[in-house]
């Protein structure tokens, strides 16, 4: 699909399909620019209907099913990003030469500022908000949001100066060629293969990204996450390695590693406040997307020493009787679950499980292998984890958040870590992976009473 951002016609109709949260943003796009739109849901009670009605009142609003045509007069289709894209009403689309378009497409056919545009598997919402933070400590006024926090077009209400956007595969599939001013695929591994189908098309829908971007940040550790980049006019690379003269990577000096762009050391790694291999390889990608600005580097660095990260990311929940208590409820797939495993060292009570989203879990079965760890699993693919698991470690199961914080309460000892990183989304057990580090937190809470 191609959007054409410059080209979108003034007197239009847009088929709104999806209302949630998109959906919504979409509605108070049309209201503030006096754009007609019919709105659709496969659902009876779409979590938007609401908002939508109050913003649009006498817009049209079809609930419960979604239509095989395109409804009379209707110019061009917005689809939200958890909808499949072989939906009937789409094929009729391209069929008929009505346009498909993304709400990244309208963002982008409004906005007059650069944007960053940050993907990749894991650690997009950690590089969005710190670049967002960093700039602000440049003082430059940015809006940071997307498929984190607030929806790309509501971020056009601020009075920003640079948007920072983190960009979902599934926004990216449907959206056309975004003229981003830098961009980023931090790194690739399985995720979402039941939406995409297979590797190379979830990697072929996060190199768009790099489409019609100016300046390609790359992650030097992995070629792979760079497919695309050749085509901007320019790249920049990160690494967790010495860097090439423009690159950003580390050093190491007499008191330390250091954060450096090429043989320039910027900032000692010790004055980051997030921890782990994985969460320095974003403050890289952060320094160097944030650089293309070519601010100050001293703000840059306020802006990185004060980002303490964001909540259910390797967050300590309680610390009792020797035993740490760390929620990580956004590692949803296994890469994520394994960069966190990773940064914590001795014995350890895994919680795990949920929805795989058709990852195999060997990878985690492998890593597991070397370490001292018991796995109190939840949810929906418990049985493959089981699968994958035995001979590994030890396994349990629980039939609630409650009874596997339980489970770990009685099976942990002094020095050992519990770890919620469950390798998979949230949302056969809860509404969200919020919810579950909510509940997490809470059961803990419980048992320390
Ligand atoms: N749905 C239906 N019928 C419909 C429309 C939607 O059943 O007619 C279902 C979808 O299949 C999906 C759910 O409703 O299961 C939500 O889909 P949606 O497209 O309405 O989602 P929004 O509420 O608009 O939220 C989306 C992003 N969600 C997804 O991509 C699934 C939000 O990212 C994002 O914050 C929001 O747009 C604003 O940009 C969430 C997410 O989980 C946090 N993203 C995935 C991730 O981070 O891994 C990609
Ligand atoms: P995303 O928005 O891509 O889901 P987040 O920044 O919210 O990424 O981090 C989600 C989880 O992914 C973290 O809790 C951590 O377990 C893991 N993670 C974060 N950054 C990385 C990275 N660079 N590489 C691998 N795993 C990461």
């Amino acid at each position: 699909m191609d959007a054409g951002h410059q080209q979108l016609s003034i007197n239009r109709k847009l088929l709104v399909v999806g209302m949630g949260v998109t959906g919504v943003s979409v509605a108070a796009w049309c209201a503030r620019n006096r754009i007609e739109a019919v709105f659709v849901d496969s659902r009876e009670q779409p979590p938007g209907l609401n908002d939508i009605r109050s913003l649009l009142p006498n817009a049209e609003i079809r609930c419960g099913d979604l239509p095989h045509a395109i409804p009379a007069g209707v110019s061009e289709i917005i689809v939200s990003p958890g909808l499949p894209l072989d939906l009937p009403v789409l094929d009729f689309a391209r069929d008929t030469g009505v346009p498909v378009r993304s709400d990244i497409d309208l963002f982008f056919s409004e906005c007059m500022h650069p944007v960053i545009g940050i993907t990749g598997s894991n650690g997009k919402s950690t590089v969005t908000s710190l670049v967002g933070q960093m700039l602000r400590a440049c003082g430059i006024k940015a809006a940071a949001g997307g498929n984190l926090g607030d929806a790309a077009l509501n971020l056009l209400t601020t009075d920003a100066e640079v948007f920072v956007l983190e960009l979902s595969s599934f926004q990216l599939e449907r959206s056309g060629a975004l003229p981003l001013h830098a961009a980023v695929v931090l790194n690739l591994s399985a995720d979402h293969l039941d939406h995409h189908g297979d590797m190379p098309a979830y990697g072929h829908a996060k190199a768009r990204i790099y489409q019609k971007c100016k300046v390609a940040v790359i992650n030097r550790d992995e070629p792979e996450a760079a497919a695309g980049a050749e085509s901007c006019e320019q790249q920049v690379g990160f690494t967790l390695g010495t860097p090439s003269p423009r690159d950003w990577g580390v050093v190491c000096k007499d008191d330390g590693q250091w954060i450096a762009r090429g043989s320039f050391a910027v900032m000692p790694v010790a004055s980051l406040q997030i921890a782990g291999r994985h969460n320095l390889a974003n403050a890289l990608a952060a320094f160097a997307l944030a650089d293309t600005l070519e601010l100050p580097l001293d703000g840059l660095v306020a802006g990185a020493q004060v980002f303490s990260g964001l909540p259910h990311r390797m967050q300590r929940v309680a610390s009792e009787d020797g035993i740490i208590w760390i929620d990580d409820s956004k590692a949803t797939n296994e890469a994520a679950a394994l960069a966190s495993i990773d940064s914590i060292e001795g014995r350890l009570v895994l919680i795990a499980g949920g929805d795989a989203k058709g990852a195999e879990l060997k990878e985690l079965a492998r890593r597991l292998e070397d370490r001292d760890v018991l796995v109190i699993l939840l949810g929906k693919d418990r049985d493959l984890f089981i699968k994958r698991l035995t001979g590994v470690c030890d396994t349990l199961s629980a039939s609630s958040m409650d009874d596997a914080v339980a489970l770990a309460a009685k099976h942990a000892h002094p020095g050992d870590s519990v770890l919620l990183a469950p390798a998979c989304s949230s949302l056969d057990m809860f509404a969200n992976y919020a919810e579950r580090g909510d509940r997490f937190a809470a059961a803990v809470a419980g048992v320390q009473k």
